[in-house]
């Protein structure tokens, strides 16, 4: 491979000392996420644009504002309120097909209004009771301009990434960038979702965390969506696998996979576990869900099967180190611009 030019500015590795090595830790606040407030409507955000929608799996992302309060400035005493971006994400749900489920579905609260009929057929539609008109919002407040990028709309491009590329681009940029981990370190520590935790092997080497990923209506087994977080600090992502970490991935696929049986009674046959290439965040983490459930991410050039990546370190202890790894990426993502200005794109 010839000598790959230099990256731009913005995808450089920070100075020495400011993020050498590992993405660090953040350092632990006992108020973080106090700017998250526990909303009850959403009637105090101001509408700005719809970022993306899918007729198809019935979800749209919007685009907000609303106040940040801050806390009392020294000063005056006061406490400081600001407008700031928030996103909100709308999925309808899956309807509860047990039986109990669908005889509330088939109760008088239901009502129907008819558009037509003809013949033996005819349309309606259906007004269900409150309880069975769920729709799974997630609100990201505030949000940064990382949010913005992940949650915008735009084209994606295939990338292969070879080693030298990942050297010089990607692990550059990684350094250079922050991922607002914080929500990571908060399960790790227990200081939030720990009510929610399904599994924990609290050992630091080959220990996980296993929770319900915020993706996830936690109600509808066809989508189930855990995601198992691992203990150890400093695994980025797939490309630092190494055969030391063996004991750990075998832990996670096996473990995990019984506890996500013995909790929700779903089959291991039933499920896959996979990395996202590139993660969001670059705190190892494995993926679980329903193996009938298309979720985000979990296509050809996104996911890695983790079995596929135990087997493929057992026969080559470099392959993640040494191989292309392709994956997709936004035009409007921060990593293209840098591949673009390496002139790779
Ligand atoms: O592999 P990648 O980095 O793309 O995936 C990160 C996963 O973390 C996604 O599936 C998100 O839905 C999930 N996730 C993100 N946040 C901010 C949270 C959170 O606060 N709690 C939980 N449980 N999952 C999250």
């Amino acid at each position: 491979m010839s000598t790959l030019e230099a990256p731009p500015d913005n995808c450089k590795r920070p100075a020495d000392g400011a993020g050498d090595g590992d993405v660090k830790k953040a350092k632990l606040d006992e108020d973080a996420h106090s700017s998250h407030p526990k909303w009850t409507s959403l009637n105090s955000f101001k509408f700005v644009k719809v970022l993306r929608e899918d007729p198809q799996a019935k979800s749209v992302c919007i685009h907000a504002t609303s106040q940040l309060k801050r806390a009392a400035d020294q000063s005056d005493g006061d406490a400081q309120s600001a407008e700031a971006d928030a996103i909100i994400l709308l999925e309808k749900t899956a309807f509860d097909t047990t039986d109990s489920g669908i005889s509330t579905l088939l109760a008088p609260d239901t009502s129907l209004q008819q558009h037509f009929n003809n013949d033996i057929y005819g349309t309606y539609d259906s007004l269900l009771a409150p309880s069975l008109n769920n729709v799974k919002t997630v609100i990201i407040f505030p949000a940064s301009a990382k949010h913005m990028e992940k949650y915008a709309s735009h084209e994606s491009h295939v990338i292969y990434e070879s080693p030298e590329d990942y050297q010089s681009i990607t692990l550059p940029y990684i350094q250079s960038s922050s991922f607002e981990m914080q929500w990571i370190y908060n399960i790790l520590e227990k200081k939030k979702e720990s009510e929610f935790i399904v599994y924990e092997d609290p050992d630091p080497e080959k220990g996980f965390v296993l929770v319900p990923d915020l993706k996830w209506d936690r109600k509808s087994l066809d989508t189930l969506y855990l995601s198992a977080i691992v203990h150890k600090h400093g695994i980025k992502s797939l490309r630092d696998l190494t055969p030391e970490h063996l004991p750990l991935l075998k832990n996670i696929l096996n473990t995990g996979l019984e506890a996500i049986e013995k909790e929700y009674g779903v089959p291991k046959s039933k499920l896959r576990a996979y990395f996202h290439y590139q993660p969001s965040y670059y705190h190892l983490h494995v993926h679980f869900n329903q193996v009938k459930f298309t979720a985000p991410g979990s296509n050809v050039v996104g996911a890695h099967n983790l079995s596929d990546v135990i087997d493929n370190i057992k026969l080559y202890p470099d392959y993640y180190q040494k191989r292309t790894i392709p994956f997709l990426c936004k035009t409007n993502a921060k990593l293209y611009k840098c591949y673009e200005a390496a002139g790779k794109i």
